[in-house]
C-alpha cells in the first residue's frame, strides 16, 4: 500500500487526485512551477515541491525534477492527471527504473495506443470494429490514390503520430487526394517528426462516442458505458454527457463487452477510453486514450464509482473493487467546461478572479482550483473548472445545469459560462439531436 503519492499536475485534476488519496489515508505531494506557488493544489496537498520556472516544458514536463521531488519527499507513486506526462511512455519507463510506481497503464500499452496505426491494428485483431481504411501506413501518393478509389470518397488522411485532430486532411474527391496526402505528410513531419500517414473512409455526420474501460492489469476488465462528447470546437470538447442520448441499452452492452474483452485480453491496467465515431447505428474505433480523461466525472456520477481511487488501488496491485454485474447506470450526467476564454473567438483570458462562487445542492459537482483573489497564470491550459450535474433523467440534468449555471459566479475575467446559457436555449440540445459538426455550425450562424 502507498503511504505517499506525488501528483505531477496542477489545477482541478491535481485537486481531484488529492481528494481521492486523502479519502484513502494516503499523504500527497504537490509539485508546482514558480507561477503556481499560490495555486490551490499546492495549498491542498500535504507537502509541495517547486520543480521549475513558469513554462510547462520547464516544470510540469520536467522528468528529472519530478523524479527528484519523489526522492526528496519519499513519495512511492506518481499520478500524472491528464495532459503533461500522462501519455508519455518514456516517462513511465523512467518512473519504473527509479523503483517508483506510475498510477496508470504500462509504458508498452501507452506506446502501442500512441501510434495510431498500431492502435488500430491491435484493436482490429481484438475484434473491435474499425473504420474501413488502409489498415496500415500509406507509403506514397500512388498507393493513396489507389486506396482512395477502393475505399470510396470522401476519405481522410491521418498522421499515425497524431491524434486529437492534429495532422488530418479530408479528400472530398480523387482530385483532392494529392494535396490532402502531401499536406498531411508534411504537417505531420513538422509537428511530430514522423511523416507516416494512413487513410480512412471519411464519416460525414458521426457522433463522438467514447467507452470508459478499466482493467486490473491481470486479465480482468470492465466497461463503464459511454460518454457522448460530440459538442466540440476545434477538437476541444466543451459539453459531455453520459449516457449517450442516442445509445440503446443493447448497443451499450454489446460495444461495452467488446471493449472490456479487448482490454482484458491485453492485460490493460487502469482507466482507458476507447473512442468511436458512431453513425447510422454503427461504431467505428478511431483512437484509444490511455489516461484518466477530463470528462471522467460524468461516468462517476451515473455509476457511483471513484475512478481515481480505483486507479490507485490497481497501481497497488489490488483487484478491481467492482465487477461488471455490479455496475448499473443511475440517471444522467452532464459536464460543461468552464474555460478562461473570451467569446466568440475563445481567446485565452487569464487574469485575476475578483469574485468566485461555486454552485451546490443536490446533483451538483464543481471541480475547480479557483478561489477568490486567485490570478490565473497565462502559461497553461484555459480550463478553470468543470461543472457536473446529475439528474434522474436527461431533462432533469439539463434543468439542474441551468439552475447551477445561474448560481456560478466567476468575476474578473471572461469565461465560457455564457456559451452554456445560450446552448440551453437550443431545441437540438434539449432533444439531443447533434453530431460532431453541430457546435461549429451553430457558432458560425450565431457569431459569424
Ligand atoms: C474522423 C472523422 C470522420 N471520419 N475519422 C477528429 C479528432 C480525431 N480524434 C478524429 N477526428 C475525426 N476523425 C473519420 N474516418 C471526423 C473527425 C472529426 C471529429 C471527431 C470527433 C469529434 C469532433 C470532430 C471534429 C472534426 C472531425
Amino acid at each position: 500500500m502507498f503511504d505517499k503519492i506525488l501528483i505531477a499536475n496542477r489545477g482541478e485534476i491535481a485537486l481531484r487526485v488529492i481528494r481521492a488519496a486523502r479519502e484513502m489515508g494516503i499523504q500527497t505531494v504537490a509539485v508546482h512551477s514558480t507561477a503556481d506557488a499560490d495555486a490551490m493544489h499546492v495549498r491542498m496537498a500535504d507537502e509541495s515541491v517547486c520543480i521549475g520556472p513558469n513554462a510547462g516544458a520547464d516544470s510540469y514536463l520536467s522528468i528529472p525534477a519530478i523524479i527528484a521531488a519523489c526522492e526528496v519527499t519519499g513519495a512511492q507513486a506518481i499520478h500524472p492527471g491528464y495532459g503533461f506526462l500522462s501519455e508519455n511512455a518514456n516517462f513511465v519507463q523512467i518512473v519504473e527504473d527509479h523503483g517508483l510506481t506510475f498510477i496508470g497503464p504500462t509504458a508498452e500499452h501507452i506506446r502501442v495506443m500512441g501510434d495510431k496505426i498500431t492502435a488500430i491494428d491491435t484493436m482490429k485483431a481484438l475484434g473491435v470494429p474499425c473504420v474501413p481504411g488502409s489498415g496500415g501506413g500509406v507509403p506514397d501518393l500512388e498507393t493513396a490514390q489507389k486506396l482512395g478509389a477502393e475505399i470510396g470518397y470522401p476519405v481522410i488522411v491521418k498522421a499515425t503520430a497524431g491524434g486529437g485532430g492534429r495532422g488530418m486532411k479530408v479528400a472530398q474527391t480523387a482530385a483532392d487526394m494529392a494535396s490532402a496526402f502531401q499536406t498531411a505528410r508534411s504537417e505531420s513531419k513538422a509537428a511530430f517528426g514522423n511523416d507516416e500517414v494512413y487513410i480512412e473512409k471519411y464519416l460525414t455526420t458521426p457522433r463522438h462516442i467514447e467507452i470508459q474501460v478499466f482493467g486490473d492489469g491481470k486479465g480482468k476488465a470492465v466497461h463503464l458505458g459511454e460518454r457522448d462528447c460530440s459538442l466540440q470546437r476545434r477538437h476541444q470538447k466543451v459539453f459531455e454527457e453520459a449516457p449517450g442520448p442516442c445509445i440503446t441499452p443493447e448497443e451499450r452492452a454489446a460495444i461495452g463487452k467488446t471493449c472490456a474483452d479487448a482490454v482484458a485480453k491485453i492485460n490493460y491496467a487502469s482507466a482507458g477510453t476507447i473512442e468511436f465515431l458512431y453513425e447510422n447505428g454503427e461504431f467505428y474505433f478511431i483512437e484509444m486514450n490511455t489516461r484518466l480523461q477530463v470528462e471522467h466525472p460524468v461516468t462517476e456520477a451515473i455509476f457511483g464509482v471513484d475512478l481515481v481511487r480505483e486507479q490507485i488501488r490497481v497501481a497497488e496491485g489490488l483487484p478491481l473493487s467492482f465487477g461488471q454485474d455490479e455496475l448499473e447506470i443511475n440517471g444522467h450526467a452532464i459536464e460543461v467546461r468552464i474555460n478562461a476564454e473570451k467569446l466568440p473567438n475563445f481567446s485565452p483570458c487569464p487574469g485575476k478572479i475578483t469574485a468566485f462562487h461555486a454552485p451546490g445542492g443536490l446533483g451538483v459537482r464543481m471541480d475547480s482550483a479557483l478561489y477568490d483573489g486567485y490570478s490565473i497564470p497565462p502559461y497553461y491550459d484555459s480550463l478553470i473548472g468543470k461543472l457536473i450535474v446529475h439528474g434522474r433523467d436527461r431533462a432533469e440534468a439539463l434543468s439542474r445545469l441551468n439552475r447551477a449555471l445561474g448560481e456560478l459566479i466567476v468575476d474578473g475575467i471572461d469565461t465560457t459560462i455564457p456559451l452554456f446559457h445560450a446552448l440551453l436555449q437550443e431545441e437540438d440540445i434539449h432533444s439531443g439531436n447533434y453530431n460532431i459538426h453541430w457546435l461549429e455550425h451553430w457558432l458560425e450562424t450565431k457569431f459569424g
